[in-house]
Order: structure tokens, then C-alpha cells, then sequence
């Protein structure tokens, strides 16, 4: 059985307020089209000692991969890109990419993931009323990746783990990308732009992240308080 833990992307675009109207013909954009490119770089591994390393693939931009030949012994993470229409100023948020971790278990002696940048890159057209394509915005989450050692019981990890041994993500540069709880246990990201006097705010949220005990920060190699998510292990050996 093959375990895969799925992590949804969603943005939202709200208007907190109207700046000043400058121009009576200014009109609110009620409805949107909405592009979202993601995409993995700087993906680091951990160091080939020359014996069954496996092998580790990052021609996609959207997965990364490592571990042996055959897929089942192998784990990846990945992301959708998604477009669509219908966003609605003040509306529903939309799903904005899934960011998947396919975790099997694999042997310890291959090369694994131990960090990536993750960007996503949204552009938005006007539809209602219709208008040029913005300029896209980007952001970056520098992650860490911690593929923790299996053991047979969860008690032994050294954290807090529901399989034996859950793996560990961690956001490294959360703090400077200004995240704000969502009052349910989450974060967002909150990036502005004025367009015809009004200022709309796209929030952006990672669902499923979280504060970390410290143990399980510790075993990402991240410090004490840090923010991220675990997923389990394939169980079913
Ligand atoms: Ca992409
Ligand atoms: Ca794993
Ligand atoms: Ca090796
Ligand atoms: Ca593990």
C-alpha cells in the first residue's frame, strides 16, 4: 500500500478596503481568471557515499524524485499547476495547486531529499469587467525535508509520530513571508496590490501546516517553534 498525503494550495482574493477613489469611473473587478504556475528548484540531497545511492530526478519542475528504480521504491514530492476562471472578489477561495508527498519506504542507504524552494507564481486577468493580465507575483517557501529513519514502533522516533516514522517538512523562511494564523490552526499569506483605487489582498493558504513540537523540529534539523507538517509512512510492510 502506498501512502499519499495530500496538501492543497488555496487562494483567496478579498478586498479589506477601498483606497480613495480617484477617478469616478472607477469600477471593483468582481470576477477573475486565475493562472498558477509552481515549480521546484535548488533541491538538495543528501550525500552519495558511493553504495546504493538510487538515484534522484529533478528534470520536472514540478516533482522531485529519489530513491530506486522501480516507482514503488521510490518517494517524490510534487505540485499541480492550475488554471481557471470564476474567482470571485470576496468570494470562495479556489484551489490553488496540490502539493502531494508520495512516502514510500524506501532504502536508507539512497540518496534523499533534504530541502527544496518552492515557488508559485500567480497571475490574475480581470474578466468582469474584462482587462489586461496583471503582472504575475511569486512567492517562495524555502522548505526542509527530513526523510527520518523507519523504526517499528511510532514510541522510538523521538517525536511525536503516527507512523513509524513519519517524515518531516519544515518552512524555513516562514517568518519573512509575513504569515498570519487563520484563526482554525493554519497560516495564510497575505500579498497586496492597488488596481484602479481599490486594493485587493490575495491570501494564500497552506493547509494542513502547522507548529511542530520541538522534537520533531529538532529531527528536521530546524529550530525549536518551527513551522511545517508531517506525513506517514507507508505502514503496510
Ligand atoms: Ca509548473
Ligand atoms: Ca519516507
Ligand atoms: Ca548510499
Ligand atoms: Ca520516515
Amino acid at each position: 500500500m502506498k501512502t499519499e498525503l495530500k496538501r492543497t494550495l488555496l487562494s483567496t482574493l478579498i478586498v479589506p478596503f477601498a483606497l480613495v477613489a480617484t477617478s469616478a469611473s472607477a469600477d471593483l473587478i468582481n470576477e477573475w481568471d486565475y493562472d498558477v504556475d509552481s515549480g521546484f528548484s535548488g533541491a538538495d540531497f543528501t550525500a552519495a557515499d558511493g553504495e546504493n545511492d538510487g538515484s534522484t530526478d529533478t528534470t520536472d519542475e514540478n516533482v522531485i524524485s529519489w530513491g530506486g528504480a522501480d516507482d514503488e521504491d521510490r518517494s517524490s514530492v510534487s505540485i499541480e499547476d492550475v488554471n481557471g476562471s470564476g474567482l470571485m472578489t470576496n468570494g470562495d477561495a479556489v484551489a490553488g495547486g496540490t502539493f502531494t508527498h508520495d512516502n514510500n519506504i524506501i532504502d536508507a542507504d539512497y540518496v534523499a531529499l533534504t530541502g527544496f524552494d518552492l515557488t508559485s507564481t500567480l497571475t490574475l486577468t480581470p474578466t468582469d469587467p474584462a482587462g489586461p493580465a496583471l503582472p504575475p507575483t511569486s512567492i517562495t517557501f524555502m522548505s526542509f525535508f527530513s526523510e527520518t529513519l523507519n523504526r517499528d514502533d511510532p514510541a522510538d522516533c523521538g517525536f511525536p509520530s503516527t507512523s513509524g516514522c513519519d517524515d518531516i517538512f519544515t518552512i524555513d523562511n516562514f517568518d519573512e513571508l509575513g504569515a498570519v494564523e487563520n484563526g482554525m490552526g493554519g497560516f495564510e499569506f497575505a500579498q497586496s496590490f492597488v488596481l484602479d483605487d481599490y486594493k485587493y489582498t490575495v491570501f494564500l493558504e497552506l493547509v494542513g501546516l502547522g507548529v511542530l513540537d520541538d522534537d520533531a523540529c529538532l529531527a528536521a534539523g530546524a529550530q525549536i517553534g518551527c513551522v511545517g507538517l508531517l506525513t506517514e509512512e507507508d505502514t503496510a510492510n
